[in-house]
């Protein structure tokens, strides 16, 4: 069983980097990685089969981040992971950064797809499941999505595609934060019923809350003959209450003055846990 108080106290921290590094970069997407800091914490720090001395290691399982704009928490988790230095988390968005503002493959460990450009991910899981099933390995290929991302066709081309492969080794887990660039979801193109969707497309499907560990890692370590899409119930922004579950914080920093605010708050979070 996990240390789920310890787990908690690392998604907190995660959360509180990624506004160190967001006032610091002055630029830069706040909401989704607030949000998706627990899921992150339960994959880097329970489920993922990875070794970050050995990033390349064969047998690791491999992660796609498709929303790539959601990165700071990517590498928040991959530096508490011991990835890379905690001190670099602060040279995001600058010039010559490793830490780019949308993950670029081979720039650093653990990175293993560029992404930024909407849409990509599930396709890339497809082809990296269908590959190593080729080769008989057991690495798993978990991919992270978002419910905006559900708006583009290639994502629903890659749905379609995988179960035909019988793609069991794929982990799908979406944020469904409700929330996309410029207003709520729904608003702009509605994706509901998304389970219902996912399963007529022959896809196991479950929903979860995206902020209880707990229920994350069982999901995740499921056994499925099908791929499986896990989807997370997310507030954006979560923790810093004045940037809970408001698309305008989608893409923007905070400002030095709201960052210590927000950091504050983070503590009094954390000092419930
Ligand atoms: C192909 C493509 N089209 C448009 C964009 C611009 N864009 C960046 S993030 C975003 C919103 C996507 O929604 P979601 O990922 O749900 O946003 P979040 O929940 O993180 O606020 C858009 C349209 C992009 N990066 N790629
Ligand atoms: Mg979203």
């Amino acid at each position: 069983m996990p240390d789920l108080k310890h787990l908690d106290l690392m998604a907190n921290t995660i959360r509180q980097d990624v506004i160190e590094m967001l006032v610091e970069a002055g630029s830069g997407h706040t909401a989704g990685p607030l949000g998706m800091a627990d899921v992150f914490t339960a994959l880097y720090f329970d489920v993922l089969n990875h070794n970050p001395r050995k990033p390349m290691w064969n047998d690791r399982d491999y992660v796609i981040l498709s929303n790539g704009h959601i990165c700071p928490v990517l590498y928040a988790a991959l530096a508490r992971s011991g990835y890379f230095a905690k001190r670099e988390l602060m040279t995001l968005r600058k010039l010559g950064s490793r830490l780019q503002g949308h993950p670029h493959r081979g720039s650093l460990p653990g990175i293993e797809t560029t992404s930024g450009p909407l849409g990509s991910g599930i396709s890339q899981a497809v082809g990296m499941a269908l590959a190593l099933k080729m080769d008989k390995k057991k690495n798993r290929v978990f991919v992270l999505t978002s419910d905006g991302e559900h708006d583009e066709g290639n994502t629903w081309e890659a749905v379609l595609l995988a179960p035909k492969h019988k793609l069991n080794n794929i982990v799908a887990l979406m944020d469904r934060n409700h929330i996309q660039i410029d207003g709520r979801t729904e608003d702009v193109l509605g994706l509901e019923p998304l389970k219902k969707k996912y399963e007529s497309f022959n896809w196991d499907c479950e929903v979860v809350n995206g902020h209880d560990i707990k229920a994350i890692i069982k999901a995740c370590n499921k056994k499925s003959k099908k791929p499986r899409m896990i989807l997370c119930e997310t507030v954006p922004g979560k923790g810093v209450k004045f940037m809970e579950k408001k698309y305008e914080w989608h893409g923007k920093p905070p400002s030095p003055e709201e960052g210590k605010k927000a950091l504050k708050l983070l503590e009094k979070v954390r000092a419930r846990l």
